[in-house]
């Protein structure tokens, strides 16, 4: 009997007989080398290389606890809601996710494309490279992806069917707990506070009720609303990039929530790089360009996708009751509250919650990092509590130089 019929944790020695009998990828004569290259926060992802073809694939492995804590346990289901969603994105927006080619519900491993010749987007922000086709890029994804699975597009039995078939409790929970609760009130004491901005916190998050008040309301807009199938946690580590082409992958938080989740986490980790640049480039000229293409895309993300989907909207839609003048725009609106709320939600959990990003806590100056996340803490208030402004991408822009002038 193979030792693959049943589940157990694979290492990188247990990876080519795996893929052996798995797949018919490799010629027989392979000079096959395994490396684990996951750095993420729950699973296992091995690159496994023949040297003399140069042909790779990826093993991704989800374990039945998470790769930072054996205290957290997690369902291996998400492994299926990964495969299964990144078949159904690329058929909405191909060429923009990474191909699948085998998911084993037994050892819970995707066996998908290697997207060499990519950088992971966060790895390549913190080096301050520009991708100048990125906001096209992403919000060709977003749109495509989100819009084609909601009720006004997508036949509602069907849509149903999905909303049963990623039904993701486990990792619905993480994100209830680490982006819409904890930061405001750190009950389960997992917040991680850089200890210079401590006051700070406790006066602008901890103790303001007004901003718990509009944070339970997205709470519970985002456990309520069944509206697309999200990707579910689209920060710049779930992008694989490069300057011509841009790799969306990683989707296993997926489930149907308000599309503005994506929209939003795309603007906040956007800006994260914005923050690390302004802390970290020393050259004035470097500095000004990077600083300023991420300000460029964070306002092309958002103009963009108003605008791709409008375009897209008349032609896609396909339920009578969407079609009545003025629903679309009612609808629009109701997404880019979503949006700005997501984009403030993302921004506080990852400068004061349990899952920090590099981009921030790689700023070797302690003043110069302090700075940095009360800009955030201000702007995502702001986000929040004025979601229903953010209309536009300049309504972005401004918030942000608003925010970065009260600490200049
Ligand atoms: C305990 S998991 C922490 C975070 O990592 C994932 O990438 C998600 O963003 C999650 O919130
Ligand atoms: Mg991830």
């Amino acid at each position: 009997m193979s030792k693959y019929q049943t589940y157990f944790l694979m290492k990188e020695p247990d990876i080519a007989g795996y893929i052996a009998e798995k797949l018919d990828y490799f010629p027989s004569d392979a000079k096959l080398v395994c490396r684990e290259i996951g750095d993420g926060n729950l699973n296992y992802v091995f690159r496994l290389r023949d040297e003399n073809s140069g042909k790779s694939v990826i093993i991704k492995q989800a374990g039945e606890t998470l790769r930072i804590s054996d205290e957290m346990s997690l369902s291996t289901d998400r492994g299926r809601i990964e495969a299964e969603v990144l078949r159904l994105q690329d058929k909405f927006a191909p060429g923009l996710v990474p191909e699948v080619y085998l998911y084993d519900g037994t050892m819970c491993a995707l066996v998908m494309e290697d997207l060499e010749g990519y950088t992971m987007m966060r790895t390549a922000l913190m080096e301050h490279e520009i991708f100048p086709l990125f906001a096209d890029h992403i919000s060709t994804f977003l749109v495509n992806t989100l819009l084609s699975t909601t009720d006004v597009v997508m036949c509602h039995k069907e849509k149903k069917e999905l909303v049963k078939k990623f039904i993701n409790p486990d990792l619905c929970e993480i994100t209830e707990e680490l982006v819409y609760s904890e930061p405001f009130m750190d009950y389960n004491n997992r917040n991680n506070v850089f200890l210079p901005i401590a006051d700070f916190v406790e006066k602008e998050l901890y103790n303001d009720t007004a901003l718990h008040l509009e944070a339970a309301k997205c709470k519970f807009a985002f456990m309520n609303n069944a509206q697309s199938l999200i990707h579910g946690d689209l920060h710049t580590g779930s992008i694989f990039i490069n300057k011509e082409h841009t790799y969306v992958f990683d989707p296993e938080f997926a489930f149907f929530a308000p599309m503005g989740y994506d929209i939003g986490n795309v603007l906040a980790n956007l800006f994260f790089a914005w923050c690390n640049g302004d802390a970290e480039i020393v050259d004035a000229e470097k500095k000004q360009a990077f600083c300023s293409w991420i300000l460029d895309s964070i306002e092309r993300v958002v103009d963009l996708f108003i605008m791709k989907f409008k375009a897209a909207y008349p032609t896609m839609v396909t339920d009578p009751m969407a079609k009545v003048p003025g629903f679309m725009d009612w609808y629009l609106g109701t997404i880019l509250e979503d949006t700005a709320a997501v984009a403030g939600l993302e921004t506080i959990r990852r400068t004061v919650g349990m899952a920090n990003v590099k981009d921030i806590t790689s700023i070797a100056d302690e003043s110069k990092r302090a700075r940095a996340e009360k800009i955030l803490i201000i702007l995502a208030k702001n986000y929040i509590m004025n979601r229903q402004s953010f209309v536009s991408g300049k309504d972005y822009r401004r918030a942000i130089q608003k925010a970065i002038a009260a600490f200049s």
